[in-house]
C-alpha cells in the first residue's frame, strides 16, 4: 500500500500551533510527525499529540448522533436530531427571545472556521454567549489597559535578550516549542530566571529560581522596580512614553525593599539578584498564563508590565513583556460582531451557577469545542445547569463529562479530519489544517453541522458556501495560496512590538499601574492550603491521550502540609464546596501550603479538581481564579 505524506497543522489549545506531517495510507493516518520545515515546530511534537492516533482511532469515538432516553442515549439519525434542535431553537426564540439560548464555545479547536458556528448563532439571534475568558482574560485585560493591546515581539527575538524571565510559566509542559529557543538563547549567553511558587522542570533551565508565595508576584515586581529606581536607575526616557510615572514611583517607594521581599516571601538577596539580572538587559519577560488565574491576577500582570516599561524593555529588540501573540490578527472576522452583538453575556468563570440563576431563563444551551463540566470551576453546578435546560446540545467526538449531561450529542471531526486555518498564541506563524484522515461513520465537521441545521431554521445563503469561500473571506488570497506548502509568517506581525513607543491607549502612552489593591489574597484559617490543578504534559486539558488515568488523583504536597499522613496515603482534599479523593505524594521542594494535582481530571472518574473549585473571578477580564481554592486534607 502506498503511503502519502501530507502537511497539516495542530489546532489544539496550545501556544505552539505546530506544523505536522501525516503519513496516510488509504484514508487512515499511520504516523504523525512534526514538520521539520516549520520554524517553530522544528520537526517534533509534544507528548500528547505524539499519541494522538490513540485518540483518533479510539473505540469510544462517537460516530453517530445520540439522543437521550432516560438515563442513557440511543443512536439517532441526523434528520431526527437536527429537526428536534431546529424546532426547539425556533420555539425558544419565539416564546422567550434569542437571549434564552446560550451558545458556549471553548478551545477544543483554535481553528478560525469555528467562528462560523458563532456567526450562525449570531445570525439566528444573536443569542447569549459567554462573558470573560477563564483562560487568559485577566492577563489580556491587564495588557490592554497598560499597552492598548496584548501581543509580542517575534519569538526569535528572544535570541537578542541578555536576560529571559519565565514568570509563572512552565514551558516543559505547556509551551514545549519555546524550549529550543530558550536553549539557543542560553548558548548565546542569555541568563534565565524562573519565578514560580511551584518547583518544576523549567527551573532546570534557570540561572536563578525564586519561589514566591502564590499571588506574591505583585510585591516582587514592585520590589524589583524599587531596586531599579534606587540603584541603576530607570529608563531616562520613560516619562516620555509612560503616563502616571510619578504615582508609580510613589507606589514603588511605599514599602522598603525588605518589605516587598517579605510580602512576596522571597529572600532579600534573591530579589536583589533578580533585579540585577533584569537590569542587565535587554530583558524579556515571558509572562505565564498560570499566575493570572488568581483574584489579583490582572493586577500582577499590570505590575510586571510596568516594570518592563519603566526599565526601557518595551519596544526594543530582546525586550518585551510577552503574554500573548495575537493569533487572529491576520484574519478578517468582521463578518461577525461577537460579544458586542450578544443580548447578554453569561460569565464563563461561573457558567453553571450563572445559568441556574439567569433571569430570564436560559432554556437551551449549545456547547461546542469544550467540556465545561470537567474544565470550568464548580463542576457539579455546571452539570446541573446543563441537565436541567429544555435542550442541551453538545458537539464532541467523545462522551465527555459534559456530553453525558446533554439531551443530544453530535459527533464531530477531530483535527485530522477538519478543514481549517489557524494562528498561534505563542508565535506569529499561520497554518492550514488539512483533512488527512477519513471521518468515521456519520461524523461531521462543526461547519458541516451548521450547514445541515441552517436551512431548518431559515438561514441560508452564506452557510451553504464551501469552506474555501470562508477562508477567502478571512485571509488574503496570497497567504491562502501559500499555506499548502507550509506555515506562513503573518506579514503584518511586528518583529519588535511598539518599536516606535506609540501605544494604542487613549493617551498613546503606557498606562502605568499606580493605584492597586496591594492585598494578597490569603486562604482562611479553616482551609489553610491552596489547591492548584495545573497542566500536565500527558493531557490536553481534559483530553487524555490513550487511557485516562484511574484511581485517586495524585496530590503532591510538601510533607509539612500533610504532617499526619504518610507518602502514598489515600486522603480527602476538602474545600468549602466539596471533596476530592487523592493519593498523597510528598515533595520537599514544593512550598508548604500548596496541594498540586493535574488539571481537568474527569468528574466521572472522581478526579475532577473543579468539582471542589469555587467559581471565583479574577480582578479584571472575567478570568477564573482557579489556583486559589482554599482546601484542607483529612483522612479518607
Ligand atoms: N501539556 C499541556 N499543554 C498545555 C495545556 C495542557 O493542558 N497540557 N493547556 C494549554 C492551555 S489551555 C493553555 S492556556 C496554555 C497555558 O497553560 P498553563 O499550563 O496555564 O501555562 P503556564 O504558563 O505554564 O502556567 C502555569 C504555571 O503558572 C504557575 N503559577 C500559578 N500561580 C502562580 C503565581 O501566583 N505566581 C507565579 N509566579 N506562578 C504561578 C504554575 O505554578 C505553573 O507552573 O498551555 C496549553 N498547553
Ligand atoms: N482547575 C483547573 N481547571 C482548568 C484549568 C486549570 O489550570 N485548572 N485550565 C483552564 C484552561 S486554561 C482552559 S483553556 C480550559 C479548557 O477547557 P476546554 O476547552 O473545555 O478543554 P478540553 O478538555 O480541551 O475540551 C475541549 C473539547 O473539545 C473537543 N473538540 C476537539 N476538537 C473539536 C472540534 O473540532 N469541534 C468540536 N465541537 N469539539 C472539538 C474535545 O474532544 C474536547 O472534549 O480548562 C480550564 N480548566
Ligand atoms: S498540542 Fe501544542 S505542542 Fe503539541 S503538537 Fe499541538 S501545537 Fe504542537
Ligand atoms: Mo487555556
Amino acid at each position: 500500500m502506498s503511503t502519502k505524506e501530507i502537511k497539516t497543522a495542530c489546532n489544539r489549545d496550545c501556544p505552539d500551533a505546530c506544523g505536522m506531517i501525516a503519513a496516510v495510507e488509504d484514508g487512515r493516518v499511520v504516523e504523525l510527525k512534526g514538520d521539520p520545515d516549520h520554524p517553530v515546530t522544528r520537526g517534533f511534537l509534544c507528548y500528547r499529540t505524539n499519541r494522538f492516533l490513540k485518540r483518533q482511532y479510539h473505540p469510544d469515538r462517537l460516530t453517530a448522533p445520540l439522543i437521550r432516553e432516560g438515563d442513557s442515549f440511543r443512536i439517532a439519525s441526523w434528520d431526527e436530531v437536527l429537526d428536534r434542535i431546529a424546532s426547539t431553537m425556533l420555539t425558544v426564540r419565539d416564546e422567550s427571545g434569542p437571549a434564552a439560548i446560550l451558545h458556549y464555545r471553548s478551545g477544543g479547536s483554535l481553528g478560525l472556521m469555528k467562528h462560523v458556528t458563532d456567526t450562525f448563532f449570531e445570525r439566528f439571534g444573536p443569542t447569549a454567549v459567554k462573558g470573560g475568558d477563564i483562560c487568559s482574560g485577566a492577563g489580556e485585560a491587564a495588557q490592554e489597559t497598560d499597552f492598548g493591546l496584548s501581543d509580542s515581539n517575534d519569538l526569535s527575538d528572544l535570541l537578542n535578550s541578555r536576560t529571559i524571565v519565565l514568570w509563572g510559566k512552565n514551558p516543559y509542559v505547556s509551551n514545549v516549542h519555546l524550549l529550543p529557543v530558550l536553549k539557543e538563547a542560553k548558548e548565546r549567553g542569555a541568563r534565565i530566571v524562573s519565578i514560580d511558587p511551584v518547583r518544576h522542570k523549567g527551573a532546570d533551565l534557570a540561572d536563578l529560581v525564586l519561589q514566591p508565595r502564590t499571588g506574591g508576584d505583585l510585591a516582587l515586581a514592585l520590589g524589583v522596580a524599587y531596586r531599579l529606581f534606587n540603584n541603576v536607575g530607570i529608563d531616562p526616557a520613560a516619562g516620555e512614553y509612560c503616563d502616571h510615572l510619578p504615582e508609580y514611583q510613589r507606589l514603588v517607594h511605599s514599602r522598603t525593599l525588605p518589605e516587598w521581599a517579605a510580602m512576596a516571601d522571597v529572600p532579600v538577596n534573591g530579589l536583589e539578584a533578580f533585579a540585577e539580572m533584569y537590569a542587565d538587559g535587554p530583558s524579556a519577560i515571558q509572562i505565564g498564563w498560570g499566575m493570572q488565574r488568581r483574584r489579583n491576577g490582572s493586577t500582577i500582570v499590570r505590575a510586571v508590565d510596568a516594570l518592563a516599561a519603566v526599565s526601557g524593555n518595551i519596544g526594543v529588540p530582546g525586550g518585551g513583556a510577552s503574554f500573548y501573540f495575537q493569533r487572529r490578527a491576520a484574519f478578517d472576522t468582521s463578518f461577525q460582531k461577537g460579544k458586542a452583538a450578544a443580548p447578554r453575556l453569561i460569565p464563563e468563570h461561573s457558567l453553571g451557577r450563572s445559568i441556574l440563576s439567569a433571569e430570564p431563563q436560559v432554556r437551551m444551551v449549545w456547547v461546542t469545542c469544550g467540556n465545561p463540566v470537567a474544565t470550568l470551576p464548580d463542576s457539579h453546578a455546571t452539570g446541573e445547569a446543563l441537565r436541567t435546560r429544555d435542550l442541551t446540545v453538545v458537539v464532541d467526538s467523545f462522551l465527555t463529562d459534559t456530553a453525558r449531561c446533554a439531551d443530544i450529542v453530535l459527533p464531530v471531526t477531530t483535527m485530522l479530519e477538519d478543514d481549517d486555518l489557524i494562528g498561534a498564541y505563542g508565535h506569529h506563524w499561520l497554518a492550514e489544517v488539512t483533512p488527512v484522515a477519513d471521518a468515521p461513520g456519520e461524523v461531521k465537521t462543526d461547519y458541516g453541522i451548521v450547514q445541515a441545521l441552517a436551512p431548518r431554521v431559515g438561514l441560508n445563503g452564506e452557510f451553504q458556501e464551501p469552506v474555501r469561500a470562508w477562508k477567502e473571506r478571512m485571509l488574503s488570497k496570497d497567504t491562502l495560496d501559500a499555506l499548502p506548502a507550509g506555515a506562513v509568517r503573518n506579514p503584518a506581525a511586528p518583529r519588535v512590538l511598539f518599536h516606535d513607543r506609540k501605544f494604542p491607549t487613549a493617551s498613546g502612552k503606557v498606562n502605568l499601574l499606580h493605584d492597586p489593591d496591594l492585598a494578597i489574597p490569603e486562604p482562611p484559617p479553616d482551609f489553610p492550603l491552596q489547591l492548584m490543578a495545573l497542566s500536565t504534559r500527558k493531557a490536553q486539558c481534559a483530553q487524555w491521550e490513550g487511557e485516562e488515568p484511574q484511581g485517586p488523583i495524585v496530590a503532591t504536597v510538601h510533607p509539612d502540609s500533610a504532617a499526619r499522613f504518610a507518602e502514598g496515603d489515600v486522603a480527602v482534599v476538602e474545600s468549602e464546596i466539596g471533596t476530592l479523593g487523592v493519593r498523597l505524594k510528598f515533595d520537599d521542594r514544593q512550598r508548604p501550603g500548596l496541594v498540586l494535582v493535574d488539571k481537568c481530571g474527569w468528574l466521572s472518574s472522581g478526579r475532577s479538581a473543579n468539582a471542589i473549585t469555587p467559581a471565583w473571578e479574577t480582578d479584571a477580564g472575567g478570568g477564573a481564579a482557579y489556583y486559589e481554592t482554599p482546601v484542607r486534607i483529612r483522612p479518607a
